[in-house]
């Protein structure tokens, strides 16, 4: 059977299972509980969280479920004017990973043509750019945390916004190389751990910058198909729980080396429909753990690489709703 026969097959009995009117009603009431104390504690996520609550929306087909122009005017006014960069929220110093998502939430709302206004594009570019050291790594801001999950961040960001010319391409690929381990995973930084979020991190910014050519899939794909348990579930590492989100982090990479179909497609989206939260809506990491938008993005997307049915299609590089990334050009061929 090809993949998608595969996966097809395996989603029959699941067809009903997700709760998307719940999951949809789950992200809005995120958006009202602004005088809640959880609230105020995650002002330093809030980019991130409405990029993972409007991703998942539009897997899901409701793209208008949150309102478009309130989206947009909140993104803008977390623009840094100092540094050029995107806060987490009003005020908040920019970050790389707060930028990447502002930059996205304004792709999906086909609204990047506004960073035109008042030279914000040009001065934008200038902030990822200038977060590159001489070695090829990335800085998560001006204080000098690196780590190849900002590095992702750049590529990916200056790809949305077509000035990848702009950055050290060569450097950037031989510092994630640097980062490959012996055991076909990726860490944080040369030296560490293999973890399943830094290979999607590493595979995708290989991958956008047309390199995935130095890596040897079948030993990338051998420890990640490795990540899956007999519950069906996928772990980050080895000797560690399962948890919904890997089905994105691993998956998204599998599917870029062409061995999505190295885990049992129908095991998976058994786990991650058994991480739903029935009464309430949203996905948990796994069964009977409190849901968050985190994990309700990663669920629905990975059951959107397995070609679960009445999902639209995710782009596994950018993380973005498929139609979004052929628009602005940068999807990439995989070669299996
Ligand atoms: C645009 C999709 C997208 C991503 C932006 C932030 C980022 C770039 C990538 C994150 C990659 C990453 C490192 C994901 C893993 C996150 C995670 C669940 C870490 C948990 O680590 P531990 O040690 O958990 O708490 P384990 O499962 O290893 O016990
Ligand atoms: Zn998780």
């Amino acid at each position: 059977l090809s993949p998608s026969a595969m996966q097809q097959t395996a989603h029959t009995e699941d067809e009903h299972g997700l709760l998307v009117d719940l999951h949809v009603a789950f992200i809005q009431a995120l958006d009202r509980k602004r005088d809640s104390l959880a609230y105020h504690l995650t002002t330093h996520l809030r980019t991130n969280g409405v990029y993972w609550g409007l991703v998942a929306l539009e897997i899901m087909g409701r793209p208008d479920a949150l309102d478009a122009q309130a989206l947009i005017d909140y993104v803008l006014s977390c623009w840094d004017q100092r540094t050029g960069g995107f806060g987490s929220h009003p005020g908040h110093d920019p970050h790389i990973l707060s930028t990447l998502s502002a930059i996205q939430i304004l792709a999906i709302k086909d609204a990047l043509p506004l960073l035109e206004q008042d030279g914000k594009r040009k001065r934008l570019i200038q902030f990822i750019v200038g977060l590159q050291l001489p070695d090829g790594s990335v800085q998560g801001d001006k204080w000098g945390e690196t780590d190849t999950r900002f590095l992702y961040c750049a590529v990916s960001a200056l790809a949305h916004l077509g000035a990848l010319g702009r950055f050290n391409r060569t450097a950037a690929i031989n510092h994630i190389l640097r980062c490959h381990n012996y055991d076909g995973g990726f860490g944080l930084c040369q030296g560490a751990e293999s973890h399943s979020g830094q290979v999607f991190v590493c595979i995708a910014a290989l991958s956008i910058l047309d390199a995935l050519h130095h890596i040897d899939r079948d030993k990338v794909g051998w420890w990640l198909s490795e990540r899956q348990l007999p519950n069906g579930g996928l772990n980050g590492r080895p000797q560690k729980l399962e948890d919904v989100c890997y089905s994105w982090w691993v998956l998204s990479a599998l599917s870029m080396i062409g061995r999505l179909h190295w885990i049992d497609a129908g095991k998976l989206s058994r786990f991650i429909l058994s991480a739903q939260d029935p009464d309430d809506g949203g996905i948990a990491d796994r069964p009977d753990n409190v849901t968050d938008v985190f994990h309700t993005n990663f669920g629905v997307a990975g059951l959107s690489l397995l070609g679960f049915p009445g999902l639209e299609p995710v782009d596994p590089t950018y993380c973005m709703p498929a139609k979004v990334i052929r628009k602005l050009g940068i999807e990439k061929e995989y070669q299996l």
